[in-house]
């Protein structure tokens, strides 16, 4: 401060200047908390086990939304939440009635102004697909995050709580908005399309192995450093609100050996499309091929995929698609190629249209 200005003129103006960095200071601890509305869905994030060193043949989905939040009182230092129990179960026993019914829950909570953001509780073992169904059916760029946990609330280290604090900051989070649907556990940010679950039971299971997580949540901060270069939300063209049912759509599994019985078991219970989900690049064994030509012939979509995990299943690679009329299902894992073919098929059942879903989703 200039020396030659009178000693009381220079304490006012200091007093000033602290006076409105105090005032600054009180503004922003004021800004209103962004609203998030937790689902719960069940699983592990919501199981107990008989001791504190129980983390495999624990009970899955024994307690309620309104515990999972009062065993987290943080939660309200970075959200104004609100609980829901939509469903109580083992996420092996979600249906596709389950996620109708999810998506339309999410998007009219969405439609709210007064919901900031989701954050879904759910079991591991499907969490990656109900993720991406909600991917590809959410009409809000508004976040959608889901949380699991890999041990019960119950045992040592629970990975639970600090799981679902994070979602919850990262649903309250604008960078998290527009970026789709969102996977969050063990401080990392996964997309919906691309993480999958990876080990049986290691809290480090949900990785995106070759095309790479978002980013990490981290000291109460999410920090992204890529985003997905594939169309979701409100930029996908799937509308389930009036639908009640999905096609039925199913997957066949390759290996050494096999045969057409599983996958004529599955044609002559009516599915409507049929994952192949093939050894290497999703090659076809000459066991199945003709059942599959004959499948394609009575009008159900084949999509090829393969059962390795990471790369391109290449369109007209391993087997002739243009020729076959079969579908190349890109880098969608089998399980998430089911979901985006019994969505493509409310729409179309076109295979080149279908064909270019694969690659813009
Ligand atoms: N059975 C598992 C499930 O509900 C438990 C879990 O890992 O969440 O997906």
């Amino acid at each position: 401060m200039s020396h030659n200005l009178p000693d009381r003129l220079v304490r006012t103006v200091q007093t000033l200047l602290a006076c409105t960095m105090l005032l600054g200071s009180y503004a922003g601890a004021a800004e209103k908390l962004a609203n998030v509305t937790i689902l719960a869905t069940g699983g592990t994030i919501a199981g107990s086990g008989a001791s504190a060193t129980t983390t495999v043949g624990y009970t899955a989905a024994t307690v309620g939304v309104d515990t999972l939040i009062k065993a987290v009182p943080e939660l309200s230092n970075v959200a104004q939440v609100k609980g829901e129990q939509v469903f109580q179960i083992a996420s092996e026993n979600m249906t596709n009635e389950h996620w109708l019914a999810l998506a339309k829950r999410v998007n009219t909570l969405l439609a709210q102004a007064d919901v900031d953001g989701i954050v879904i509780t759910h079991g591991t073992d499907t969490l990656e697909e109900t993720a991406y169904f909600l991917d590809l059916t959410v009409k809000s760029k508004k976040p959608v995050v889901l949380v699991g946990a890999m041990r019960p609330g119950t045992a040592l280290s629970a990975d639970g709580p600090i799981n679902l604090y994070n979602a919850v900051l990262l649903a309250a989070s604008r960078d998290a908005v527009g970026k789709g649907v969102l996977v969050a556990l063990n401080d990392q940010i996964h997309s919906a399309r691309d993480v999958s679950k990876t080990n049986t039971s290691t809290p480090d299971s949900f990785k995106t192995p070759e095309l790479g997580l978002l980013g990490y949540i981290q000291g109460g901060k999410p920090y992204f450093y890529r985003a997905s270069t594939r169309k979701h939300t409100v930029d996908a063209e799937f509308d389930v609100s009036k639908l009640t049912t999905l096609p039925q759509v199913d997957i066949v599994y390759g290996y050494a050996n096999v045969g057409p019985v599983a996958l004529n078991a599955l044609v002559a219970a009516g599915a409507k499309g049929i994952i192949h989900a093939g050894v290497g690049d999703g090659s076809l064994a000459a066991t199945v091929k003709p059942a599959l030509v004959a499948a394609r012939k009575q009008g159900v979509v084949i999509v090829r995929a393969s059962r390795v995990g990471q790369g391109i299943l290449a369109r007209n690679g391993e087997a002739n698609d243009d020729e076959l009329d079969f579908v190349a299902a890109d880098t969608l894992s089998a399980q998430k190629a089911r979901i985006l073919l019994m969505l493509a098929l409310t729409k179309t059942s076109d295979t080149k249209a279908i064909q270019q879903m694969f690659y813009t989703y």
